[in-house]
């Protein structure tokens, strides 16, 4: 009677599994490639996923355009773009999408650094390579990466405090005390460590240079605003502001203004700032910043050489840097813009 008891039992709750198996199934359709419907013969397309920052700054939307010429349709190329709005989260489920979507190759622009172990390994185990383009990734296994492109951020911030030595040099004031703060941009982002650990490098071989205060305005207008107006709440002797970016630069510029303070070389504070967009420059044409650090943020054909070398099945160079210069109030501005498209 038990046992016969138990086998019926068993019998009901093997049903139960079943249906509840083709339960999941009436729920869970097959997945389609969306793009499928897009395009005709998607075969002859090469499919990129771009999971890119945010939108944050005028480099960034220089970079995006810059895809987005690059990776065009009539050139053989379906890019699916995804804005992560400066939230690692938002970049890792657009990962985990693009490799639904069966892309061919994943471009990644990481907002921060750590915390990308186990997504890379899903593409990775999908088979599609993820190229890295600006800011960099730190991974126990480096295989979780085919190659990074991008701007030497460290030699960024010691170009600016090269900069700001020959300058005060010039100005004859290598002797004096400076009192300077910075603006950072992302914490934990490659951009933001790499300039603050250069700028500091030049920093700790001055003796009469102070680092008073640094603080995050997350690389954009409005917060690089916020955080100058508190430093100069708490500071009434700033010489210089070292922006991470032009963004914040302009956010700080309009605190200062709106202390009643000045700066550019004809005013008091000296102006720093880092990627060299064109705004900046008008702002350096209109005396307000003394130097910008170019970063160059058209990596889109870069990385479009990668792929192709990677369609030949030819080796690519595992790190690939982007070549920038430095400008400043004495030079010819104008002829400088004429040449620049962002
Ligand atoms: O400097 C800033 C942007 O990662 C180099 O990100 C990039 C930085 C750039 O928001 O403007």
């Amino acid at each position: 009677m038990r046992m016969k008891r138990a086998w019926i039992i068993g019998c009901l709750l093997l049903a139960v599994i079943a249906c509840q198996g083709c339960k999941k199934q009436q729920e869970e359709p097959e997945s389609t490639l969306l793009y499928e419907d897009e395009i005709e013969d998607s075969d002859n397309y090469i499919v990129v996923g771009f999971a890119q920052v945010g939108s944050e700054s005028d480099w960034r939307l220089a970079n995006t355009q810059s895809f987005r010429d690059t990776f065009r349709e009539d050139k053989g190329y379906y890019l699916l773009f995804e804005d992560g709005q400066q939230k690692q989260e938002n970049q890792i489920k657009a990962i985990r999408n693009f490799i639904l979507q069966e892309v061919d190759y994943i471009i990644l622009d990481p907002i921060v650094e750590t915390g990308w172990d186990a997504v890379l390994q899903e593409a990775k185990v999908a088979g599609i390579p993820v190229i890295l383009s600006d800011r960099l990734v730190e991974v126990e296994d480096s295989s979780l990466y085919t190659c990074w492109v991008g701007s030497d951020f460290e030699e960024e911030g010691r170009i600016a405090g090269r900069w700001l030595k020959a300058y005060l040099e010039e100005e004859g004031r290598a002797d004096e005390e400076i009192r300077i703060v910075t603006l950072q941009g992302t914490l934990d982002s490659s951009a933001q460590i790499g300039r603050t650990v250069g700028f500091d490098k030049i920093l700790r071989q001055q003796e009469n240079w102070t680092m008073l205060d640094r603080g995050s305005g997350d690389f954009t207008l409005t917060k690089g605003r916020e955080v100058m107006e508190s430093f100069l709440d708490l500071y009434d002797d700033i010489d210089v502001v070292v922006c991470e970016n032009d963004n914040m630069a302009f956010g700080a510029i309009e605190a200062i203004r709106a202390a009643g303070k000045t700066c550019g070389p004809s005013g008091e504070i000296i102006m720093i700032s880092i990627d060299g967009t064109r705004a900046a420059l008008d702002a350096m044409a209109e005396g307000e910043i003394h130097m910008v650090m170019e970063c160059n943020p058209l990596l889109g054909p870069m990385v479009e050489e990668i792929i192709q070398r990677l369609e030949r099945g030819e080796e690519v160079e595992r790190v690939q840097y982007v070549e920038e210069q430095y400008f400043d109030a004495s030079m010819d501005l104008e002829r400088i813009m004429e040449s620049r498209t962002y």
